[in-house]
């Protein structure tokens, strides 16, 4: 199996595809930003593999988790402070942003097996006080 990334050799294929799709597909990647299909369609297999990869819970993932929360709330910034010590490992980075005198917003970078980033999120956001935050999967880029 040839090794993915920008050192492998491009191949060229053709796709059968219903006029109707094609269109709309065309029309669809035009607003993205798209100026050629091709770019479209590696894009598309690429986002594919990362979604597999995750479900699949092999090798090590990438992923932002972002929530926003109350400071004042009760004990809160105890059990995020302790639960991000508890996890150093897996957290590769952090922002902290006060957004406003009551909010504040955090940032994290972390890297690890899908099922503890998983985990680690599930334990930040249920956090009493976390009023909103969500877990985008990203890619270590290797191989894609
Ligand atoms: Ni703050």
């Amino acid at each position: 199996m040839g090794k993915a990334g920008s050192q492998d050799a491009l191949i060229r294929f053709g796709v059968s595809m219903e006029q109707g799709l094609l269109e709309r597909f065309d029309k669809l990647i035009a607003k993205q930003g798209y100026t050629n299909r091709s770019e479209a369609f590696r894009d598309l297999a690429r986002a594919q593999l990362v979604r597999e990869s995750w479900q699949a819970n092999r090798s090590e993932q990438v992923a932002v988790l972002s929530f926003v929360y109350e400071h004042e709330h009760g004990d809160l910034l105890h059990h995020l402070t302790h639960i991000q010590h508890d996890h150093q490992e897996m957290i590769i980075s952090s922002l902290h942003v006060h957004l406003d005198h009551d909010n504040c917003m955090e940032v994290l970078i972390l890297k690890g097996k899908a099922c503890e980033l998983e985990k680690l999120s599930k334990k930040l956001l249920s956090i009493k006080g976390v009023k909103f935050g969500q877990l985008m999967h990203g890619s270590s880029g290797k191989d894609l």
